[in-house]
């Protein structure tokens, strides 16, 4: 049982006293007490005073289908009275990882029809790394080991997985970056773009990757990793025609093409998949968060038949994780797809919410003085913050100007993440127009507030 006999102000002394939060300068909390959240409903979230908050980011970009929903819940419920845990390792399987095998062949790209699951987005790409580099030996390249990410890309935080991600202060912390992974640019039209048409820069930044490979020798390249809409990067979409060029670059030099679709799987975009979006057909897809919606922790890498066929000539992939598959987890994912069809959520997004989103927070903030542009697709939006629209000047860091309307937003009742310079949103896909509208006028009195401290307005 969990305590619910504490005030917030023990709360809150407890945590600060006990726990190192992920992310955080533990300092933070001299001056301001961390929010304990105690209960959810729909896009709604609790605090422990019991204040309500619309969450405009789905948890960590992750509660797809909303909070607490009874499908999810009961079908936990049923997995643990029948078989709480048993492993899927050697010869062993359960028949939830074998349905969700099945369900994601199904609802994932053409041709990424095998699975292996794993805990976490990070686990995944781990996996992904190990598989791939496997994949090369067993194909007789055992040369091929580089992977090429981006700028500003994000994987997760595991060794590997900060390793792949090109996040400059998770790569300043310690030296626990591993060898044979490279970086190129990031496809942030906005601002490495300037003076270009959308779409030059899109191929630009793809030919980015080309040149890359060039310089590292296409015998040594192993797989390139992108998340089809960077999200901890600050909502990066890029132009349309930077998708299918690094696909074509990919299949010119054989090099693998790995859509990191943690984020932008299930639903996030208006598609199953980021991928779809784009027209790009991957090798290796890790996936995670909307895959259970957050309700319990899972993760899956799908990958195709070339890569299947490698595995199978390749003798025991060592490598596995003890809630690999675990029953009570693909239950609820299983659950959490069959309520993403049944209410067609992903429609939705596409013809409905996804558009509306994006138009709504145009009109409120678009024109705004601190603001450089609105972008993203489907429900992922992130809010460039400028000093200048003009010349696109940034603001100097120090001023932590995202962070300060980041917190107007809160103290208005509404979680939007700040990034960098940006201001992002990925709110659940059960989200209505009136919580839109909510979203959207929030961010631009939170922006009003904002510019009268800095004393722009
Ligand atoms: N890939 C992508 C694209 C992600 O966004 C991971 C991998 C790692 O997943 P796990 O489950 O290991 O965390 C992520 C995670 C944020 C934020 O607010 C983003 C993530 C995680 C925590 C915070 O920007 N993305």
């Amino acid at each position: 049982m969990t305590r619910q006999d504490l005030n917030t102000e023990e709360w809150q002394r407890m945590d600060v006293a006990h726990h190192l939060h992920p992310f955080t300068d533990p300092r933070y909390f001299d001056n301001k007490p961390p929010l304990v959240v105690t209960r959810a409903d729909d896009v709604y979230v609790w605090d422990s005073a019991g204040r309500k908050i619309l969450d405009g980011m789905a948890g960590l970009w992750c509660v797809n289908v909303g909070y607490g929903r009874q499908e999810l819940i009961e079908a936990a419920n049923a997995q643990m009275q029948a078989l709480a845990y048993y492993n899927v390792f050697f010869q062993s399987a359960t028949p939830p990882q074998i349905e969700l095998s099945k369900v994601l062949s199904e609802v994932t790209p053409d041709g990424l029809d095998h699975i292996f699951f794993a805990n976490s987005g990070s686990e995944a790409n781990d996996t992904i790394v190990r598989m791939v580099r496997h994949f090369w030996e067993v194909e007789g390249q055992p040369e091929k080991q580089i992977f090429i990410g981006r700028k500003l890309g994000y994987h997760g935080s595991t060794v590997a997985a900060t390793s792949l991600g090109g996040m400059p202060a998770m790569h300043a912390m310690g030296k626990s970056l591993l060898p044979g992974f490279e970086h190129i640019v990031h496809p942030h039209w906005y601002l490495e773009g300037e003076g270009l048409d959308r779409d030059d820069f899109g191929l630009q930044a793809a030919r980015a990757l080309e040149d890359k490979i060039l310089e590292l020798g296409a015998d040594r390249v192993a797989a390139f990793i992108g998340e089809p809409i960077q999200g901890a990067g600050g909502v990066i979409d890029p132009p349309r025609t930077y998708w299918p060029e690094i696909e074509r670059i990919c299949r010119k030099y054989d090099v693998l093409l790995v859509a990191d679709e943690v984020i932008c799987g299930f639903g996030r975009t208006g598609e199953w998949f980021g991928s779809q979006t784009y027209g790009i057909t991957p090798d290796l897809m890790p996936m995670a968060k909307g895959l259970s919606s957050g309700y319990l922790p899972i993760a899956a890498v799908a990958y195709n038949a070339r890569v299947h066929q490698a595995m199978g000539k390749g003798g025991v992939f060592s490598h596995g994780y003890t809630y690999s598959g675990h029953p009570v987890a693909c239950a609820v994912a299983l659950a959490n797809i069959a309520l993403i069809k049944r209410e067609k959520l992903v429609d939705r997004v596409r013809d409905d919410v996804g558009p509306y989103f994006h138009k709504r927070l145009k009109a409120a903030v678009g024109e705004h003085p601190l603001v450089g542009e609105v972008r993203g697709h489907g429900l992922l939006a992130g809010v460039q913050l400028v000093k200048d629209r003009d010349s696109r000047q940034l603001f100097d860091i120090g001023l932590n100007v995202a962070t300060r309307v980041r917190d107007h937003c809160l103290e208005r009742g509404v979680i939007m993440r700040a990034v960098g310079q940006s201001m992002v949103a990925s709110p659940p896909l059960t989200i209505k127009h009136e919580h839109i509208d909510t979203m959207a006028d929030v961010l631009a009195q939170s922006l009003d507030a904002t510019a009268r401290e800095l004393g722009m307005a």
